[in-house]
């Protein structure tokens, strides 16, 4: 579908901007009719180098955005603090705008898309005054890819500029693949704070009026307000997934809230996979396992977004479309995820952590024992005594993918991976088992479109809240979510009469006792359940039915190799008749909510579920 380009109702009467030689004319004009309306000092066409970014985090320490960390302990790193305000995504202000209410489904936030474009103008006018507008052209994926997409982002933030850098693959090289006939998503973005003449400026500016407005059938992003994470680096949530999703359903191919693996056994076969998990469910150390049973080898290509595309043979195969990782610090630490510390030891942008007394970071859960003294995130000093965290719980790390050291060799291979699974994973206390694999395709969309977790705080609402998350998309989804699992249906269908779709599976890591105490260690013990899912494929280990698919049989899973006991292990495969018919129910009561656009077969597998449910003694 071409790109409708929609002008800005005031035409660029006259603004000369200057551009790079060979710029395609329609990003050139629609930077310009920009410029003259939000009225930015400067237009500045960014190139991706590191002299650049250099040059950018020199002025943004000097004013004060950045705090430069000791450079021996942290070579290259800095600490960025946000306004206080300004912490987190926020759904409640993120708008799919597409022509019909019924293709953003009931739950986006949808705004009939001229009524949004008046409300754009308004806010956008002036916006940049006493700013520089900065041009960022991108790809996300491989430059030069088949699954590769193109983008523009213009930004009035060299934050947003920085790490743009760092998730995508931005500047010249993207410019220069952006020829007459490529499709590129426009992504306009304003911090929304202009400068009178001789203001002072600070150190992280914003607006308490943020709109992240998506408008999938132009393939555009207009973002005013915030200077966080998906909220401003549009690349991410806003283009890879929203928009994607959208594109990604014209074209036949799908955009994913997943991390993807490469896993070696001992037999040295390689497997693929992805893997979807709601916000903060221990994703990035998921995607850096470091497995305890000796023989298995994991490898890093992605931590958080998969774009899956039938290859030239009609299977699937899957890219990491990004470039680098922005991942939640606390809960990061030397136990937990070493491969994430060892891939943080430079070059890292750290937001809303807190910093030591010697020029370096902490958060929660990177060391056992808290600093005796730190600054916290506010900038206020902070003693383990504190009722509050150090960190922000949403506090993060920006960092090249490349620095990881668990990273594949094929992590940039245009052609992406093929992709042998497939998992589903929420932070569920109750009901859901360690492990299950979905006895078809359509019972593993089932299994996605019920996914559902308890909240965490990478986004607004209450913690620890259980709430559905089908496909760990349900802040990224930029079409109606019954149409997504018709089209993962789709996909997989075809996939299936090319030879063969992945195997699809659910997991569980946060199960607890009656104590609430976790059954399941996690981390590099995952590679148990990960294992027997990768055996299963091969056909080399046993499973019995159950309400959730096929669990493992009994013995197929060393759990004392885990530390688990047997009573442990029942335990985390425990079926509670009535707690499961009212899961059930849940589950049919959030499927009603999407009406008549639920796919016949989701609706078929709730119904063998429910069987299942009712013959358990
Ligand atoms: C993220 C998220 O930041 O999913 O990746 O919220
Ligand atoms: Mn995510």
């Amino acid at each position: 579908m071409a790109i409708i380009d929609q002008p800005l109702r005031e035409p660029a009467a006259s603004v000369s901007v200057p551009s790079p030689d060979g710029a395609d004319p329609r990003i050139v004009a629609w930077v310009e009719r920009l410029a003259l309306h939000a009225t930015p000092d400067e237009v500045v066409w960014c190139d991706g180098s590191q002299p650049e970014r250099a040059r950018l985090i020199r002025d943004m320490v000097d004013a004060g955005t950045l705090v430069a960390l000791d450079d021996a302990k942290r070579p290259g790193s800095y600490l960025a603090r946000s306004n206080p305000e300004d912490v987190a995504r926020v759904e409640s202000r993120t708008f799919i705008c597409s022509e019909k209410e019924e293709d953003a489904g009931p739950t986006n936030n949808w705004v009939p898309p001229s009524a949004m474009r008046e409300t754009l103008h308004g806010m956008f006018r002036g916006a940049m005054t006493g700013r520089t507008m900065y041009v960022m052209p991108f790809a996300m994926g491989p430059i030069g890819g088949p699954l590769t997409r193109y983008g523009v982002q213009v930004t009035d933030s060299p934050y947003v500029v920085v790490s743009m850098g760092t998730m995508t693959r931005m500047g010249h090289a993207a410019l220069a693949e952006i020829g007459p006939d490529t499709e590129w998503v426009r992504c306009a973005h304003t911090v929304g704070a202009p400068l009178a003449p001789g203001q002072a400026d600070v150190p992280w500016p914003c607006n308490p009026i943020k709109y992240i407005s998506h408008f999938p059938e132009t393939r555009e992003v207009w973002s005013h307000g915030s200077a966080y994470g998906g909220n401003a680096i549009l690349a991410k949530k806003a283009f890879a997934l929203r928009i994607a999703s959208a594109i990604g359903q014209d074209e036949g191919w799908l955009a994913a809230h997943m991390l993807l693996l490469k896993v070696t056994n001992p037999r040295g076969r390689v497997f693929h996979v992805a893997a979807a998990f709601p916000s903060a469910c221990g994703k990035t150390n998921f995607a850096m396992l470091q497995p305890t049973i000796p023989g298995w080898k994991v490898e890093t290509l992605g931590d958080d977004i998969a774009w899956i595309a039938p290859g030239p043979d009609g299977r699937l195969r899957a890219i990491n479309p990004e470039a680098g990782f922005f991942g939640v610090a606390p809960g990061t630490g030397w136990s937990t995820n070493p491969v994430a510390m060892d891939t943080l030891t430079h070059d890292v942008v750290f937001t809303n952590v807190a910093l030591t007394d010697d020029g370096d970071v902490w958060w929660e859960g990177m060391t056992d024992e808290a600093p005796a003294h730190l600054t916290d995130w506010l900038g206020q000093d902070w003693t383990p005594d504190a009722d509050r965290p150090a960190a922000h719980p949403n506090s993060r790390f920006t960092v090249s993918a490349a620095q990881c050291p668990t990273i594949s060799d094929d992590w940039d291979d245009p052609a992406g991976v093929p992709l042998d699974a497939i998992i589903f994973g929420g932070r569920r206390a109750t009901n859901v088992p360690l492990v299950s694999q979905a006895a078809s395709w359509e019972h593993g969309v089932f299994m996605g479109a019920t996914l559902a977790s308890e909240r965490t705080a990478a986004a607004e609402g209450t913690v620890g809240e259980l709430r559905r998350d089908p496909f760990a998309m349900l802040p990224f989804c930029g079409v109606n979510m019954a149409d997504h699992w018709q089209h993962w249906l789709e996909v997989g269908e075809k996939a299936e009469a090319a030879g063969g779709a992945p195997a699809i599976f659910q997991v569980n890591w946060f199960r607890k006792d009656a104590d609430g105490k976790f059954l399941w260690p996690g981390f590099g013990e995952n590679i148990h359940a990960l294992a027997w899912m990768l055996d299963r494929i091969e056909g080399r280990t046993g499973a019995v039915t159950s309400p959730f698919g096929l669990v493992p049989e009994d013995g197929a899973i060393d759990h004392a190799a885990a530390g688990v006991s047997d009573e442990q292990w029942s335990a985390l495969f425990g079926l509670d008749k009535a707690a499961l018919s009212a899961e059930a129910d849940d589950a049919a009561a959030f499927l009603d909510s999407y009406g008549a656009k639920v796919p016949v077969e989701v609706r078929e597998q709730l119904a063998v579920m429910r069987g299942a449910i009712d013959s358990l003694d």
